[in-house]
């Protein structure tokens, strides 16, 4: 059976100010030829198709637009879960409508699909959270879950059959159980329900593996609010299909991949190209994963120059360049709103970062931090100081931590 997988459309998501719809709309038309050329059978959204809980109508149109394109009016079946930049219940206001178009979309973890016609094909059984499905008499089970939270995770934790027999639930400490192993629990009962059944096994989740982002130490790294999972715990089965995190990632021990974002998000993502992944699961942990590269329709550049007279040489240089470019310019003397006038001529100048000089060592290294490599803490203040160019005070930290749980 032949599944595409991709994630983290971040539909209507902008860099600094400006909007990447364009280049969104290019995305959806590069998806819809390659499903032409491939022809899967199904494909897995895994998580953060719009960039914020309640996206734009232009975004939300480029969604239906996206749907209408991919799903071959319900031959194909679209498989569609929430991340933690979607609104749950605005993405899954549609799933009624979608149904007729082979689309099923979750709205939450551990949510039972109903038995029957989807589009042209069957959900022939339903589980919580895991669909059988029939598509052209061929039948396939996959195991969806959602973003969720720690807390929805333990009270599934202690739900498990499995568990409760051998211990008295009450007596379970929680503290004393890695999230991580937690996760894996859950995912292995989501695929337990089939165990006996000779079908290819799928899971889709959106959640970070542990290291996933670059040095690969396992100390509790969080990433938006979210712990860590670690590979290890994960159950063995034909695919995982993540989504999260926006580089392409490939774990081939477990056949689980992350297929990243389509389009280059942060000036930290420049560095590597960016993919959908063409699966054809056989069954037996017989799973043959192919890559396809995506076009980069607009990058993303770091210019560095030494003086402000520099500085607008260059963005007038470029002004048909096709690319978003952050300006470094080295200084010492402030930019004065003539010059950035100048600058912004070049609509393509996203950010101006001035360095004052004498000042290199605080400034120039704001562009590197990736606070998706860092804990929540962290990246405020790294945000902090690269707004105000000093430490926040341990009262400010305070406050936005606490503010940061209030909005849970
Ligand atoms: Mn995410």
């Amino acid at each position: 059976m032949k599944i595409l997988h991709t994630s983290d459309w971040h539909l209507g998501k902008k860099l600094e100010s400006v909007k990447r719809i364009e280049e969104q709309k290019k995305f959806i038309d590069t998806l819809e030829n390659i499903v032409e050329n491939e022809n899967p059978q199904i494909i897995l959204v895994a998580g953060d198709i719009f960039d914020n809980p309640n996206p734009s109508s232009e975004a939300e149109g480029l969604f239906f637009d996206a749907m209408k394109k991919i799903s071959n009016f319900g031959k194909r079946a679209i498989i569609i879960i929430p991340g933690n930049h979607d609104g749950a219940e605005r993405l899954a206001a549609s799933k009624n409508l979608a149904r007729e178009f082979g689309i099923i979309i979750y709205e939450k973890p551990f949510e039972i699909k109903e038995v029957g016609k989807y589009g042209e094909f069957q959900v022939v059984k339903s589980f919580e959270g895991g669909i059988l499905l029939n598509i052209d008499n061929e039948e396939i089970y996959i195991y969806s879950l959602p973003y969720t939270n720690e807390s929805v995770i333990d009270e599934e934790y202690l739900n498990i059959e499995t568990f409760k027999y051998k211990k008295n639930p009450d007596e379970i400490s929680l503290e004393n159980v890695e999230y991580s192993k937690k996760v894996g629990a859950i995912l292995k009962k989501g695929v337990d329900f089939v165990e006996n059944l000779n079908i290819p096994k799928i899971i889709m989740s959106h959640l970070f593996i542990a290291g996933s982002s670059g040095d690969g130490d396992e100390k509790p790294i969080e990433l938006g609010g979210s712990k860590a999972v670690n590979l290890g715990d994960l159950p063995e089965v034909d695919y995982i299909a993540l989504g999260h995190i926006h580089k392409p990632m490939k774990y081939t021990t477990k056949r689980a991949c992350y297929s990243g974002s389509p389009i280059e998000y942060r000036v930290t993502e420049n560095k590597y190209l960016k993919k959908v992944f063409m699966v054809d699961v056989k069954g037996k942990l017989q799973t043959d994963i192919q890559e396809i590269q995506l076009e980069n329709y607009k990058p993303i550049k770091i210019y560095e120059v030494s003086n402000i007279e520099e500085g607008i040489n260059i963005s007038q240089k470029l002004i048909e360049k096709n690319q978003w470019i952050y300006l470094k310019i080295h200084t010492d003397r402030y930019l004065s709103s003539k010059d950035i006038r100048e600058i912004n001529k070049n609509k393509n100048v996203v950010e101006i970062i001035p360095i004052l000089k004498g000042k290199e060592n605080e400034n120039s290294e704001n562009l590197s931090v990736d606070y998706s490599e860092l804990n929540i803490k962290d990246a405020f203040v790294e945000f902090y100081k690269s707004e105000d160019g000093i430490e926040p005070s341990n009262e400010v930290v305070d406050l936005f931590l606490k503010l940061l749980e209030e909005d849970r």
